[in-house]
């Protein structure tokens, strides 16, 4: 009898342990952290749009994350419990949460430890600090660029995502994560002045060009969330919604300084955004609206004043922005990856269209002076390829073959060499110098093959390049930019971008913006 017992039990419970039940169990061991919506709480939102590019997330579950709060739960959740809450946290949420304006300005923390410093506290050259996003361990170190020694390591919000924007007088810096925390940081006194959520789910962040306002382009909600870069206070939320009523993910927004505005990439609307960042010069200034071709008033409405919006209609929608040094063009790709279009942003109008196919990466666009004229670069995330284009007439020059798809080009006025890394594929650990009269390839450096070594960095002067070794137990490579020759090696924890102060408050031409 008792052994009938026995078996029967065993036969109820193999079912039931096979059984996930991943919303049962979210609720019981990650609700608490994560919120019980999976927007977030003292742990990150657990979504698809912040899950998307992290990888190993069984094995987080199941062992936890080092240096966190992040326990492993393998002693209380079976590998196909595992599997199934995997699923789980990375499936859409099965309805677009609002985040709004009061809880935005809810979730503003500021630090009460705060001492803002008269003078830095350290002897390095304020101008030459350079900044190195460790995605690993999620914190920035802050390098002095002379000597490389790391002043200061500080803890960042989850998954920091797109270039830290600094204040144009180099002082201050912003970071965002893909949960839409943006971080305030005081460089001079190596401390954090606070931080708030200014979105569920953005892209990436951008600083007016007086320093006073910094945009947040966001996925979750369909917005535009404007700061006040004094205290982080919210200002403005735009909600984005096309001319046909569609609201629209805002894929990016980027600083225009000469024209003072923002400039906003929408994905799912064929119109791009302009927000006057300057009450007076916003763009429907008298100038400009002259400029206008017939009938073009009426698309772009009557809004004046600051952050007073103007749309631009275009074809199609257009994502991955570069513009031309005077920010009257840029060049947006279209959703197939296959080309790339010009449009002029005076007359509001697209110019030219260019044949880019495989996906170019034109975020990460540069551009030099070669034989008297104006070429920019773009890597291609899907082809192992990086394109040269005539900024003048905007025909093709050269396109450079790779051992695979990069992401990011570095280059610096100084210095006769552009960098480029591949960044897919089983060259990885492949870097490129490549000559910008020739347009030759004129070394690859390969210090760690199989490995990924992307992205690089200048200093202020040009000398040297800092490259990363995008592994957990990684590092940044230093290199004589003259002799390409190996210098430092700084241990750091899976570092992705590196900004250095100067060259992004100088909007030096071999940087992306
Ligand atoms: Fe990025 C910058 C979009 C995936 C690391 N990335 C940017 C910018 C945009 C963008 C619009 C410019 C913002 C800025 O600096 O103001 N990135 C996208 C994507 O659409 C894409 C392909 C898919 C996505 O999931 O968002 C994407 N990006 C990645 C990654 O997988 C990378 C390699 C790792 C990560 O951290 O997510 C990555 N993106 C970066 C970095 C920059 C960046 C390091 C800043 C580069 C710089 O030098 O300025």
């Amino acid at each position: 009898m008792i052994r009938h017992i026995v078996s029967f039990s065993l036969l109820l419970a193999a079912p039931l342990m096979a059984q996930a039940d991943p919303a049962t169990d979210y609720a019981d061991h990650c609700a608490s952290c994560h919120g019980e919506d999976r927007l977030g709480g003292t742990g990150p939102a657990l979504i698809p749009e912040t899950l998307g590019r992290v990888p190993g997330i069984e094995q987080v579950i199941a062992e936890g994350r080092v240096s966190t709060q992040m326990e492993g739960f393998a002693a209380e959740l079976t590998t196909e419990s595992i599997a199934a809450l995997k699923d789980y946290i990375t499936s859409p949420l099965d309805h677009l949460p609002d985040w709004t304006a009061d809880e935005i300005a809810a979730s503003r923390e500021m630090n009460t430890d705060y001492q803002p410093a008269e003078k830095p506290v350290f002897a390095a050259d304020p101008m030459n600090i350079t900044l190195v996003v460790e995605t690993g361990d999620h914190h920035v170190s802050v390098l002095d660029g002379d000597t490389f020694e790391v002043l200061d390591r500080f803890a960042t919000p989850f998954a920091v995502h797109g270039g830290p924007k600094f204040s144009p007088d180099g002082r201050f810096v912003f970071v965002m994560s893909r949960d839409g925390w943006v971080q305030k940081y005081d460089i001079w006194s190596l401390q954090e002045v606070g931080r708030i959520r200014a979105a569920l789910n953005s892209r990436n962040i951008a600083m007016s060009h007086d320093g006073k306002w910094l945009a947040v382009a966001n996925y979750l909600p369909t917005s535009l969330t404007i700061l006040s870069t004094e205290d982080l206070a919210p200002v403005r939320l735009v909600n984005v919604v096309s001319r046909d009523g569609t609201p629209s993910r805002v894929s990016a927004v980027y600083q225009a300084p000469q024209r003072k505005s923002f400039v906003l990439a929408l994905k799912d609307a064929a119109e791009i955004w302009e927000i006057a960042t300057d009450p007076d010069a916003g763009p429907f200034h008298e100038g400009l609206v002259h400029s206008y071709e017939k009938g073009m008033e009426e698309a772009v409405g009557a809004e004046q004043g600051l952050f007073a919006r103007r749309r631009i209609p275009i074809n199609e929608p257009l994502d991955d922005f570069f513009f031309s040094p005077d920010y009257r063009e840029v060049i947006g790709a279209n959703r197939d990856g296959n080309k790339g279009v010009v449009v002029n942003l005076d007359v509001g109008r697209a110019i030219a269209e260019l044949p880019l196919p495989g996906m170019p990466h034109l975020g990460s666009g540069i551009t030099w002076e070669r034989e008297g004229h104006r070429v920019m670069a773009t890597p291609h995330l899907g082809e192992g390829v990086i394109s040269v284009i005539d900024m003048e007439d905007w025909s093709l020059v050269k396109q450079i073959k790779t051992d695979g798809p990069g992401f990011f080009l570095r280059g610096h006025a100084t210095s006769p060499y552009v960098w480029a890394d591949v960044f897919f594929g089983p060259n990885k650990g492949k870097m490129y110098v490549i000559d910008k009269e020739t347009l030759e390839i004129v070394k690859t450096l390969e210090p760690f093959p199989g490995l990924t070594f992307a992205h690089t960095e200048f200093t202020r002067d040009g000398s040297h390049v800092l490259a990363s070794l995008w592994e957990d137990d990684g590092a940044v490579v230093v290199y004589d930019a003259k002799t390409l020759e190996e210098v430092k090696r700084l241990p750091m924890r899976k570092p992705s971008g590196k900004y250095n102060v100067w060259n992004k408050i100088t909007f030096e031409d071999g940087t992306s913006h």
